[in-house]
Protein backbone atom coordinates (compact mmCIF):
# COMPACT_ATOMS: atom_id res chain seq x y z
CA UNK A 1 0.00 0.00 0.00
CA UNK A 2 1.95 3.54 -1.07
CA UNK A 3 1.99 5.44 1.93
CA UNK A 4 1.84 2.25 5.13
CA UNK A 5 4.77 2.88 7.51
CA UNK A 6 7.38 0.34 6.28
CA UNK A 7 6.23 -0.91 10.17
CA UNK A 8 2.89 -2.30 9.01
CA UNK A 9 4.55 -4.32 6.12
CA UNK A 10 7.31 -5.89 8.14
CA UNK A 11 8.22 -9.55 9.34
CA UNK A 12 9.74 -9.05 12.71
CA UNK A 13 11.81 -12.19 13.40
CA UNK A 14 13.14 -12.18 17.57
CA UNK A 15 16.16 -12.99 18.07
CA UNK A 16 17.36 -14.27 21.73
CA UNK A 17 20.73 -13.62 21.69
CA UNK A 18 22.44 -16.06 24.15
CA UNK A 19 20.79 -18.97 22.55
CA UNK A 20 21.14 -17.84 18.89
CA UNK A 21 24.84 -18.49 17.67
CA UNK A 22 27.84 -18.86 19.61
CA UNK A 23 31.27 -18.45 17.32
CA UNK A 24 33.83 -18.54 19.88
CA UNK A 25 33.01 -22.22 21.77
CA UNK A 26 32.10 -20.50 25.48
CA UNK A 27 28.41 -21.85 25.03
CA UNK A 28 26.88 -18.56 24.86
CA UNK A 29 25.29 -17.13 21.51
CA UNK A 30 27.14 -13.94 20.52
CA UNK A 31 26.75 -10.89 17.93
CA UNK A 32 29.33 -12.37 15.32
CA UNK A 33 26.78 -15.27 15.65
CA UNK A 34 24.18 -13.42 14.42
CA UNK A 35 25.94 -11.46 11.74
CA UNK A 36 27.10 -15.20 10.51
CA UNK A 37 23.40 -16.24 10.40
CA UNK A 38 22.13 -12.98 8.37
CA UNK A 39 21.92 -14.79 4.67
CA UNK A 40 19.86 -17.84 6.27
CA UNK A 41 17.23 -15.00 7.69
CA UNK A 42 17.22 -13.12 4.59
CA UNK A 43 16.37 -16.20 2.48
CA UNK A 44 14.15 -17.08 5.12
CA UNK A 45 12.24 -13.33 4.28
CA UNK A 46 12.13 -11.49 7.13
CA UNK A 47 13.04 -7.96 7.37
CA UNK A 48 13.71 -6.52 10.62
CA UNK A 49 15.21 -7.70 13.67
CA UNK A 50 14.14 -7.66 17.51
CA UNK A 51 17.25 -8.36 19.13
CA UNK A 52 16.73 -9.34 22.72
CA UNK A 53 18.50 -7.10 25.09
CA UNK A 54 22.79 -7.25 24.00
CA UNK A 55 23.43 -4.25 26.90
CA UNK A 56 26.00 -4.87 29.43
CA UNK A 57 24.24 -7.00 32.46
CA UNK A 58 25.46 -9.40 35.24
CA UNK A 59 22.27 -11.44 33.66
CA UNK A 60 20.36 -12.26 36.96
CA UNK A 61 17.09 -12.57 34.35
CA UNK A 62 19.27 -13.09 31.09
CA UNK A 63 20.05 -8.98 30.17
CA UNK A 64 16.30 -7.80 31.52
CA UNK A 65 18.66 -6.74 34.35
CA UNK A 66 20.90 -3.61 32.45
CA UNK A 67 23.72 -2.81 33.74
CA UNK A 68 25.22 -0.14 31.21
CA UNK A 69 23.04 1.11 28.48
CA UNK A 70 25.34 1.98 26.52
CA UNK A 71 27.62 -1.06 26.59
CA UNK A 72 27.51 -4.08 24.73
CA UNK A 73 27.32 -7.23 27.16
CA UNK A 74 30.87 -8.60 27.03
CA UNK A 75 29.61 -12.67 26.52
CA UNK A 76 27.96 -10.93 23.17
CA UNK A 77 31.11 -8.93 22.07
CA UNK A 78 31.44 -5.53 21.68
CA UNK A 79 30.45 -2.51 20.24
CA UNK A 80 32.98 -2.98 16.84
CA UNK A 81 30.95 -6.22 16.84
CA UNK A 82 27.41 -4.51 16.85
CA UNK A 83 28.48 -1.83 14.78
CA UNK A 84 29.43 -4.62 12.47
CA UNK A 85 25.78 -6.62 12.67
CA UNK A 86 24.03 -3.38 12.43
CA UNK A 87 25.63 -2.12 9.06
CA UNK A 88 25.93 -6.16 7.91
CA UNK A 89 22.08 -5.85 8.29
CA UNK A 90 21.59 -2.35 6.28
CA UNK A 91 23.30 -4.09 3.67
CA UNK A 92 21.05 -7.00 3.08
CA UNK A 93 18.15 -4.18 3.47
CA UNK A 94 17.20 -5.29 6.83
CA UNK A 95 16.28 -2.79 10.36
CA UNK A 96 16.66 -3.55 13.83
CA UNK A 97 15.11 -2.76 16.53
CA UNK A 98 16.19 -3.78 20.13
CA UNK A 99 14.80 -4.07 23.73
CA UNK A 100 14.29 -0.83 26.05
CA UNK A 101 14.02 -2.30 29.46
CA UNK A 102 13.80 0.62 31.38
CA UNK A 103 11.09 -0.12 33.83
CA UNK A 104 14.03 -1.44 35.72
CA UNK A 105 17.89 -1.34 35.68
CA UNK A 106 20.20 -4.06 37.03
CA UNK A 107 21.16 -3.16 40.90
CA UNK A 108 24.84 -3.12 39.45
CA UNK A 109 24.18 -0.27 37.12
CA UNK A 110 25.85 2.46 38.72
CA UNK A 111 22.58 5.42 39.37
CA UNK A 112 21.77 2.30 41.72
CA UNK A 113 25.12 2.11 43.31
CA UNK A 114 24.80 5.46 44.07
CA UNK A 115 21.07 5.18 44.73
CA UNK A 116 21.65 2.82 47.86
CA UNK A 117 24.24 4.65 49.31
CA UNK A 118 22.45 7.18 51.32
CA UNK A 119 19.41 8.96 51.62
CA UNK A 120 20.84 12.24 50.03
CA UNK A 121 22.64 10.85 47.31
CA UNK A 122 22.12 12.40 44.23
CA UNK A 123 20.71 9.22 42.21
CA UNK A 124 18.56 8.13 45.38
CA UNK A 125 15.34 9.54 43.62
CA UNK A 126 16.16 7.43 40.86
CA UNK A 127 14.63 4.27 42.34
CA UNK A 128 11.58 3.85 44.36
CA UNK A 129 12.73 4.01 48.12
CA UNK A 130 10.50 3.82 51.31
CA UNK A 131 10.35 3.40 54.92
CA UNK A 132 9.13 -0.36 56.12
CA UNK A 133 5.82 -0.52 57.65
CA UNK A 134 5.39 -2.52 61.14
CA UNK A 135 9.26 -3.94 60.46
CA UNK A 136 8.19 -5.20 57.42
CA UNK A 137 7.83 -4.16 54.31
CA UNK A 138 6.14 -0.67 53.01
CA UNK A 139 3.19 -2.37 51.42
CA UNK A 140 2.01 -6.33 50.11
CA UNK A 141 3.54 -6.11 46.90
CA UNK A 142 4.53 -9.40 45.12
CA UNK A 143 7.06 -10.07 42.80
CA UNK A 144 6.78 -11.24 39.70
CA UNK A 145 9.47 -13.34 40.72
CA UNK A 146 8.59 -14.39 44.14
CA UNK A 147 8.19 -13.22 47.32
CA UNK A 148 7.78 -9.00 48.17
CA UNK A 149 8.34 -6.51 45.77
CA UNK A 150 10.38 -4.89 48.71
CA UNK A 151 14.18 -5.00 49.44
CA UNK A 152 15.26 -4.00 52.77
CA UNK A 153 18.71 -2.22 51.94
CA UNK A 154 21.28 -2.08 54.81
CA UNK A 155 23.57 1.01 54.16
CA UNK A 156 19.78 3.08 54.67
CA UNK A 157 17.40 1.05 56.48
CA UNK A 158 15.05 1.80 53.79
CA UNK A 159 13.02 -0.35 51.28
CA UNK A 160 13.12 -0.41 47.31
CA UNK A 161 10.73 -1.35 44.59
CA UNK A 162 11.30 -4.40 42.37
CA UNK A 163 8.26 -5.59 40.53
CA UNK A 164 10.57 -8.29 39.08
CA UNK A 165 13.99 -9.85 40.52
CA UNK A 166 15.78 -7.97 43.88
CA UNK A 167 18.60 -7.56 41.24
CA UNK A 168 15.89 -5.43 39.01
CA UNK A 169 15.32 -2.21 41.12
CA UNK A 170 12.41 0.02 39.06
CA UNK A 171 13.37 3.17 38.25
CA UNK A 172 11.12 6.32 39.37
CA UNK A 173 9.81 7.71 36.33
CA UNK A 174 8.11 10.96 38.27
CA UNK A 175 11.78 12.14 38.60
CA UNK A 176 12.44 13.95 35.63
CA UNK A 177 16.12 13.29 35.26
CA UNK A 178 15.16 10.02 35.01
CA UNK A 179 13.05 10.26 32.14
CA UNK A 180 15.82 12.71 30.36
CA UNK A 181 18.47 9.54 30.73
CA UNK A 182 16.10 7.34 29.31
CA UNK A 183 15.40 9.65 26.53
CA UNK A 184 19.75 9.95 26.08
CA UNK A 185 19.61 6.15 25.77
CA UNK A 186 17.00 6.12 22.87
CA UNK A 187 18.86 8.80 21.03
CA UNK A 188 21.69 7.37 21.28
CA UNK A 189 21.34 3.80 19.63
CA UNK A 190 18.50 5.66 17.51
CA UNK A 191 21.13 7.42 16.34
CA UNK A 192 23.38 4.79 15.57
CA UNK A 193 20.65 3.81 13.17
CA UNK A 194 18.84 1.17 15.02
CA UNK A 195 15.19 1.56 13.58
CA UNK A 196 13.17 1.29 16.64
CA UNK A 197 12.44 -0.72 20.37
CA UNK A 198 10.52 -3.74 21.87
CA UNK A 199 9.83 -1.73 25.26
CA UNK A 200 10.14 -4.20 28.33
CA UNK A 201 6.44 -3.92 30.78
CA UNK A 202 6.49 -0.69 29.99
CA UNK A 203 2.86 0.30 31.02
CA UNK A 204 4.53 -0.52 34.43
CA UNK A 205 6.36 2.85 34.66
CA UNK A 206 4.16 4.65 36.30
CA UNK A 207 3.65 3.65 39.79
CA UNK A 208 -0.10 3.68 41.63
CA UNK A 209 -0.24 7.10 43.84
CA UNK A 210 0.90 6.75 46.95
CA UNK A 211 1.80 2.66 46.83
CA UNK A 212 -1.76 1.17 48.47
CA UNK A 213 -1.64 -2.17 49.42
CA UNK A 214 -3.57 -4.44 46.87
CA UNK A 215 -6.62 -5.47 47.61
CA UNK A 216 -6.89 -9.57 48.22
CA UNK A 217 -8.04 -10.19 45.06
CA UNK A 218 -5.57 -8.24 42.88
CA UNK A 219 -2.59 -10.48 44.63
CA UNK A 220 -2.63 -13.11 42.37
CA UNK A 221 -2.34 -10.94 39.42
CA UNK A 222 -0.64 -7.69 40.16
CA UNK A 223 -0.03 -6.48 36.70
CA UNK A 224 -3.46 -5.86 36.22
CA UNK A 225 -2.76 -2.83 38.38
CA UNK A 226 0.67 -2.52 37.78
CA UNK A 227 -0.02 -1.67 34.24
CA UNK A 228 -2.36 1.49 35.46
CA UNK A 229 -0.34 3.75 36.79
CA UNK A 230 -1.79 7.19 36.38
CA UNK A 231 0.94 8.68 34.14
CA UNK A 232 1.44 6.38 31.77
CA UNK A 233 -0.02 8.24 28.96
CA UNK A 234 2.22 11.20 30.27
CA UNK A 235 5.24 9.74 29.63
CA UNK A 236 4.57 8.20 26.78
CA UNK A 237 3.32 11.07 24.96
CA UNK A 238 6.64 12.81 26.44
CA UNK A 239 8.56 10.02 24.81
CA UNK A 240 7.12 10.22 21.92
CA UNK A 241 7.30 14.30 21.66
CA UNK A 242 11.33 14.18 22.72
CA UNK A 243 12.19 11.06 20.85
CA UNK A 244 10.20 9.19 18.62
CA UNK A 245 8.47 11.97 16.57
CA UNK A 246 11.95 12.68 15.35
CA UNK A 247 12.70 9.15 14.19
CA UNK A 248 11.40 6.71 11.53
CA UNK A 249 11.05 4.59 14.19
CA UNK A 250 9.07 1.94 15.02
CA UNK A 251 7.46 0.81 18.69
CA UNK A 252 6.23 -2.13 20.22
CA UNK A 253 5.29 -1.95 23.64
CA UNK A 254 5.34 -5.50 25.80
CA UNK A 255 1.52 -4.68 27.34
CA UNK A 256 1.62 -6.97 30.50
CA UNK A 257 -1.61 -6.11 32.37
CA UNK A 258 -3.61 -4.48 29.50
CA UNK A 259 -6.85 -5.79 28.82
CA UNK A 260 -8.21 -5.47 24.77
CA UNK A 261 -10.31 -2.91 25.89
CA UNK A 262 -7.63 -0.72 26.74
CA UNK A 263 -4.99 -1.37 23.97
CA UNK A 264 -6.17 2.07 21.89
CA UNK A 265 -4.89 3.90 25.12
CA UNK A 266 -1.42 2.95 23.64
CA UNK A 267 -1.57 2.11 20.20
CA UNK A 268 -4.75 4.49 18.66
CA UNK A 269 -2.29 6.82 16.58
CA UNK A 270 -3.57 10.03 17.14
CA UNK A 271 -2.38 9.72 20.84
CA UNK A 272 1.01 9.62 19.76
CA UNK A 273 2.60 6.58 22.01
CA UNK A 274 3.30 3.34 20.98
CA UNK A 275 2.54 2.21 17.16
CA UNK A 276 2.00 -1.64 18.14
CA UNK A 277 1.96 -3.17 21.85
CA UNK A 278 1.86 -6.88 22.09
CA UNK A 279 -1.22 -8.28 23.74
CA UNK A 280 -0.70 -10.98 26.61
CA UNK A 281 -4.43 -12.60 26.25
CA UNK A 282 -3.89 -14.88 22.71
CA UNK A 283 -0.40 -16.24 24.19
CA UNK A 284 -1.56 -16.50 27.67
CA UNK A 285 -5.43 -17.56 27.35
CA UNK A 286 -4.94 -21.12 28.57
CA UNK A 287 -3.01 -20.14 31.49
CA UNK A 288 -3.05 -18.52 35.23
CA UNK A 289 0.30 -18.03 36.39
CA UNK A 290 2.55 -21.29 36.08
CA UNK A 291 -0.75 -23.00 35.70
CA UNK A 292 -1.68 -24.40 32.10
CA UNK A 293 -5.23 -24.39 32.13
CA UNK A 294 -7.28 -26.26 28.70
CA UNK A 295 -8.14 -24.20 26.00
CA UNK A 296 -10.80 -24.18 23.14
CA UNK A 297 -10.27 -22.71 19.45
CA UNK A 298 -13.43 -20.46 19.42
CA UNK A 299 -11.30 -18.88 23.00
CA UNK A 300 -8.43 -18.36 20.45
CA UNK A 301 -10.75 -17.20 17.30
CA UNK A 302 -12.22 -15.15 20.10
CA UNK A 303 -8.73 -13.31 21.19
CA UNK A 304 -8.11 -12.56 17.73
CA UNK A 305 -11.03 -10.63 16.57
CA UNK A 306 -10.90 -8.70 19.81
CA UNK A 307 -7.19 -7.60 19.06
CA UNK A 308 -8.23 -6.85 15.52
CA UNK A 309 -11.20 -5.40 16.73
CA UNK A 310 -9.65 -3.08 19.47
CA UNK A 311 -6.48 -2.41 18.56
CA UNK A 312 -6.92 -2.05 14.67
CA UNK A 313 -9.25 1.08 14.23
CA UNK A 314 -6.84 3.70 14.75
CA UNK A 315 -3.93 1.64 15.45
CA UNK A 316 -2.18 -1.75 14.42
CA UNK A 317 -1.53 -4.72 16.01
CA UNK A 318 1.27 -7.55 16.69
CA UNK A 319 0.63 -11.10 15.74
CA UNK A 320 2.73 -13.46 17.32
CA UNK A 321 2.17 -17.01 19.26
CA UNK A 322 5.21 -17.19 21.40
CA UNK A 323 8.73 -15.35 21.95
CA UNK A 324 11.29 -15.79 24.77
CA UNK A 325 9.00 -16.02 27.47
CA UNK A 326 6.67 -18.27 26.45
CA UNK A 327 6.40 -21.95 25.66
CA UNK A 328 7.16 -23.06 21.90
CA UNK A 329 3.85 -22.30 19.92
CA UNK A 330 3.60 -26.01 17.74
CA UNK A 331 3.83 -27.50 20.91
CA UNK A 332 1.71 -25.06 22.59
CA UNK A 333 -1.23 -24.17 20.00
CA UNK A 334 -0.11 -27.25 17.44
CA UNK A 335 0.64 -31.01 17.30
CA UNK A 336 4.13 -31.44 18.63
CA UNK A 337 3.70 -35.39 18.20
CA UNK A 338 5.97 -36.75 15.34
CA UNK A 339 3.12 -37.69 12.90
CA UNK A 340 1.88 -34.11 13.32
CA UNK A 341 4.56 -31.72 14.05
CA UNK A 342 5.68 -30.48 10.89
CA UNK A 343 1.90 -30.00 9.51
CA UNK A 344 0.46 -28.26 12.54
CA UNK A 345 3.30 -25.78 12.99
CA UNK A 346 3.13 -25.14 9.67
CA UNK A 347 -1.23 -24.25 9.79
CA UNK A 348 0.30 -22.49 13.13
CA UNK A 349 2.51 -20.05 10.95
CA UNK A 350 -0.33 -19.38 8.20
CA UNK A 351 -2.44 -18.29 10.75
CA UNK A 352 0.18 -16.04 12.14
CA UNK A 353 1.41 -14.59 9.38
CA UNK A 354 -2.26 -13.76 7.81
CA UNK A 355 -3.40 -11.43 10.32
CA UNK A 356 -4.43 -7.93 9.85
CA UNK A 357 -1.08 -6.67 11.74
CA UNK A 358 2.33 -7.24 12.32
CA UNK A 359 3.81 -10.67 12.96
CA UNK A 360 6.75 -11.35 15.05
CA UNK A 361 8.53 -14.86 14.59
CA UNK A 362 10.71 -16.15 17.63
CA UNK A 363 13.71 -17.64 16.08
CA UNK A 364 13.68 -21.84 15.71
CA UNK A 365 9.88 -21.32 15.19
CA UNK A 366 10.21 -21.29 11.32
CA UNK A 367 11.54 -24.74 11.70
CA UNK A 368 8.60 -26.09 14.27
CA UNK A 369 11.02 -26.25 17.33
CA UNK A 370 9.80 -27.91 19.83
CA UNK A 371 9.11 -27.41 23.79
CA UNK A 372 12.04 -29.39 25.86
CA UNK A 373 11.79 -32.68 27.64
CA UNK A 374 12.16 -31.10 31.12
CA UNK A 375 12.42 -33.91 34.38
CA UNK A 376 13.18 -31.76 37.61
CA UNK A 377 13.75 -28.77 38.75
CA UNK A 378 17.43 -28.81 37.94
CA UNK A 379 16.92 -28.87 34.56
CA UNK A 380 15.54 -25.20 34.30
CA UNK A 381 17.48 -22.00 34.57
CA UNK A 382 15.32 -18.97 34.88
CA UNK A 383 15.22 -16.93 37.96
CA UNK A 384 11.14 -16.89 37.54
CA UNK A 385 10.97 -20.47 38.53
CA UNK A 386 13.48 -20.48 41.06
CA UNK A 387 11.47 -17.90 42.40
CA UNK A 388 8.28 -19.78 42.21
CA UNK A 389 9.62 -22.93 43.26
CA UNK A 390 10.36 -20.86 46.56
CA UNK A 391 7.13 -19.48 47.26
CA UNK A 392 5.00 -22.52 45.89
CA UNK A 393 6.61 -25.49 46.25
CA UNK A 394 9.25 -24.87 49.29
CA UNK A 395 6.66 -23.51 51.10
CA UNK A 396 4.62 -26.64 51.00
CA UNK A 397 1.54 -24.88 49.05
CA UNK A 398 2.09 -27.40 46.10
CA UNK A 399 3.61 -30.23 45.30
CA UNK A 400 6.81 -30.60 43.41
CA UNK A 401 5.04 -33.17 40.98
CA UNK A 402 2.33 -31.12 40.52
CA UNK A 403 4.17 -27.58 39.91
CA UNK A 404 6.86 -29.38 37.80
CA UNK A 405 3.42 -31.42 35.47
CA UNK A 406 2.33 -27.73 34.54
CA UNK A 407 6.24 -25.96 34.15
CA UNK A 408 6.80 -28.69 31.66
CA UNK A 409 4.26 -26.77 29.38
CA UNK A 410 4.28 -23.29 30.32
CA UNK A 411 8.04 -22.70 31.23
CA UNK A 412 9.81 -19.73 29.70
CA UNK A 413 12.85 -22.45 29.91
CA UNK A 414 11.35 -24.46 26.64
CA UNK A 415 11.95 -21.09 24.14
CA UNK A 416 15.09 -20.42 25.41
CA UNK A 417 16.98 -23.75 24.58
CA UNK A 418 19.58 -23.55 21.74
CA UNK A 419 18.83 -22.87 17.89
CA UNK A 420 19.30 -26.03 16.03
CA UNK A 421 20.93 -25.30 13.43
CA UNK A 422 22.16 -28.46 12.01
CA UNK A 423 22.46 -32.56 13.01
CA UNK A 424 26.09 -31.36 14.56
CA UNK A 425 26.97 -31.68 18.26
CA UNK A 426 25.29 -29.28 20.13
CA UNK A 427 22.77 -28.83 16.89
CA UNK A 428 25.42 -26.94 15.39
CA UNK A 429 25.01 -24.35 17.83
CA UNK A 430 28.48 -24.43 19.93
CA UNK A 431 31.73 -26.46 19.97
CA UNK A 432 31.65 -26.17 23.63
CA UNK A 433 29.13 -26.40 26.19
CA UNK A 434 25.52 -24.60 25.43
CA UNK A 435 24.76 -22.68 28.83
CA UNK A 436 21.25 -24.52 28.39
CA UNK A 437 20.61 -27.82 27.21
CA UNK A 438 20.15 -28.68 23.88
CA UNK A 439 16.38 -30.21 23.16
CA UNK A 440 17.99 -33.85 21.97
CA UNK A 441 15.51 -34.20 19.08
CA UNK A 442 18.20 -31.55 16.96
CA UNK A 443 19.27 -34.86 14.65
CA UNK A 444 15.72 -34.49 13.04
CA UNK A 445 14.57 -30.91 13.48
CA UNK A 446 17.55 -28.46 12.26
CA UNK A 447 18.04 -25.77 9.78
CA UNK A 448 20.08 -27.38 7.60
CA UNK A 449 17.77 -30.29 6.82
CA UNK A 450 15.18 -28.09 6.25
CA UNK A 451 16.72 -25.64 3.80
CA UNK A 452 17.32 -28.79 1.56
CA UNK A 453 14.12 -29.97 2.19
CA UNK A 454 11.35 -27.84 -0.52
CA UNK A 455 8.20 -29.59 1.80
CA UNK A 456 10.05 -28.46 5.16
CA UNK A 457 8.27 -25.81 8.05
CA UNK A 458 11.19 -23.54 7.42
CA UNK A 459 10.03 -23.70 3.49
CA UNK A 460 6.59 -22.91 4.44
CA UNK A 461 7.49 -19.63 6.42
CA UNK A 462 9.44 -18.60 3.13
CA UNK A 463 6.62 -19.17 0.98
CA UNK A 464 3.81 -17.41 3.18
CA UNK A 465 5.81 -14.53 3.62
CA UNK A 466 6.74 -13.84 0.05
CA UNK A 467 2.81 -14.54 -0.70
CA UNK A 468 2.41 -11.73 2.23
CA UNK A 469 4.73 -9.84 0.71
CA UNK A 470 3.00 -9.55 -2.56
CA UNK A 471 -0.56 -9.43 -1.60
CA UNK A 472 -1.48 -6.06 0.11
CA UNK A 473 -4.72 -7.87 1.47
CA UNK A 474 -2.92 -10.47 3.06
CA UNK A 475 -1.68 -7.55 5.16
CA UNK A 476 -4.00 -4.55 4.70
CA UNK A 477 -7.09 -6.16 4.26
CA UNK A 478 -9.95 -6.23 6.42
CA UNK A 479 -10.42 -9.14 8.85
CA UNK A 480 -13.81 -11.46 9.37
CA UNK A 481 -14.21 -14.61 11.16
CA UNK A 482 -16.72 -16.70 9.13
CA UNK A 483 -17.65 -19.10 11.73
CA UNK A 484 -16.18 -18.11 15.51
CA UNK A 485 -17.48 -20.51 16.89
CA UNK A 486 -16.54 -23.73 15.07
CA UNK A 487 -14.56 -25.57 17.42
CA UNK A 488 -11.98 -27.32 14.80
CA UNK A 489 -12.18 -24.80 11.78
CA UNK A 490 -10.77 -21.40 11.32
CA UNK A 491 -12.10 -19.93 8.82
CA UNK A 492 -11.68 -15.90 7.72
CA UNK A 493 -11.16 -13.72 4.84
CA UNK A 494 -9.09 -10.70 4.03
CA UNK A 495 -10.28 -8.27 2.06
CA UNK A 496 -9.45 -5.44 -0.15
CA UNK A 497 -10.63 -3.14 -2.39
CA UNK A 498 -12.29 -6.24 -4.86
CA UNK A 499 -9.81 -8.81 -3.67
CA UNK A 500 -10.31 -11.27 -1.01
CA UNK A 501 -8.66 -13.77 0.29
CA UNK A 502 -10.04 -16.90 2.35
CA UNK A 503 -7.85 -18.99 5.17
CA UNK A 504 -9.10 -22.24 6.06
CA UNK A 505 -7.54 -23.89 9.23
CA UNK A 506 -8.18 -27.22 10.23
CA UNK A 507 -7.00 -27.55 14.42
CA UNK A 508 -7.58 -31.63 14.49
CA UNK A 509 -6.51 -34.74 13.54
CA UNK A 510 -9.26 -35.54 11.79
CA UNK A 511 -10.49 -34.58 8.27
CA UNK A 512 -13.06 -32.26 8.42
CA UNK A 513 -16.13 -31.15 5.91
CA UNK A 514 -16.27 -27.40 5.77
CA UNK A 515 -18.80 -25.69 3.81
CA UNK A 516 -18.31 -22.01 2.57
CA UNK A 517 -21.07 -19.80 4.07
CA UNK A 518 -23.59 -18.68 1.32
CA UNK A 519 -22.28 -16.90 -1.79
CA UNK A 520 -18.39 -17.70 -1.52
CA UNK A 521 -16.59 -19.39 -4.38
CA UNK A 522 -13.19 -20.22 -4.52
CA UNK A 523 -11.45 -19.42 -7.37
CA UNK A 524 -8.16 -21.01 -7.10
CA UNK A 525 -5.36 -21.87 -4.51
CA UNK A 526 -2.88 -19.25 -3.45
CA UNK A 527 -1.05 -21.64 -0.62
CA UNK A 528 -1.28 -24.91 0.93
CA UNK A 529 0.84 -26.15 3.99
CA UNK A 530 1.05 -29.70 1.83
CA UNK A 531 -2.06 -31.43 3.66
CA UNK A 532 -4.94 -30.82 1.03
CA UNK A 533 -5.64 -33.32 -1.62
CA UNK A 534 -6.71 -33.79 -3.89
CA UNK A 535 -6.54 -30.07 -5.16
CA UNK A 536 -9.86 -28.43 -5.17
CA UNK A 537 -11.97 -27.72 -8.43
CA UNK A 538 -12.53 -23.75 -8.77
CA UNK A 539 -15.97 -23.04 -7.71
CA UNK A 540 -16.15 -25.48 -5.08
CA UNK A 541 -18.51 -24.58 -2.38
CA UNK A 542 -17.25 -27.19 0.06
CA UNK A 543 -14.05 -28.24 1.13
CA UNK A 544 -12.96 -31.60 2.66
CA UNK A 545 -10.54 -30.33 4.68
CA UNK A 546 -7.49 -32.83 5.78
CA UNK A 547 -5.78 -33.91 9.54
CA UNK A 548 -3.78 -29.71 10.46
CA UNK A 549 -4.27 -28.64 6.78
CA UNK A 550 -4.21 -24.80 6.46
CA UNK A 551 -4.48 -23.38 2.88
CA UNK A 552 -5.35 -19.88 1.56
CA UNK A 553 -7.44 -19.67 -1.18
CA UNK A 554 -8.47 -16.31 -3.78
CA UNK A 555 -12.21 -16.35 -4.04
O1 LIG B 1 8.48 -9.88 30.62
C1 LIG B 1 7.54 -9.52 31.56
C2 LIG B 1 6.61 -10.53 31.80
O2 LIG B 1 5.48 -10.16 31.88
C3 LIG B 1 6.95 -11.97 31.95
O3 LIG B 1 8.25 -12.23 32.24
C4 LIG B 1 6.10 -12.46 33.05
O4 LIG B 1 6.46 -11.90 34.25
C5 LIG B 1 6.20 -13.90 33.25
O5 LIG B 1 6.42 -14.57 32.09
C6 LIG B 1 4.93 -14.31 33.92
O6 LIG B 1 4.93 -15.66 34.07
C7 LIG B 1 9.53 -9.05 30.34
C8 LIG B 1 10.58 -9.83 29.61
O7 LIG B 1 10.07 -10.26 28.39
C9 LIG B 1 11.04 -10.95 30.48
O8 LIG B 1 11.95 -11.80 29.82
C10 LIG B 1 11.68 -10.33 31.70
O9 LIG B 1 12.02 -11.35 32.60
C11 LIG B 1 10.76 -9.34 32.39
O10 LIG B 1 10.10 -8.48 31.51
C12 LIG B 1 11.55 -8.46 33.32
O11 LIG B 1 12.35 -7.61 32.55
CA1 LIG C 1 29.95 -17.00 22.37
Amino acid sequence: RPGAPWWKEAVVYQIYPRSFNDTNGDGIGDLNGITAKLDYLKTLGVDTIWLSPHFDSPNADNGYDIRDYRKVMSEFGNMDDFDRMLAEMKRRGMRLIIDLVVNHSSDEHRWFVESRQSKDNPYRDYYIWRDGRDGGAPNNYPSFFGGSAWKKDEATGQYYLHYFARKQPDLNWENPKVRAEVYDIMRFWLDKGVSGFRMDVIPFISKPDGLPDLPAENLAHPEFVYANGPRVHQYLQEMNREVLSRYDAMTVGEAFGISFEQAPLFTDARRRELDMIFHFDLVRLDRDGWRKKDWTLPELKAAYAQIDRTGGSHGWNTSFLTNHDNPRSVSHFGDDSPEWRAVSAKALATMMLTQRATPFLYQGDELGMTNYPFHGIEDYDDVEVKGQWHDFVESGKVSAEEYLSHLRQTSRDNARTPMQWSAAPNAGFTTGTPWLAVNPNYAQINATAQVDDAGSVYHHHRRLMEVRSQIPALIHGEFRDLDPANPKVFAYTRTLDDKRYLVLINFTRETVAYDLPEGLKIAATLLDNGAAQPPLQPGAASVSLQPWQATIYQL
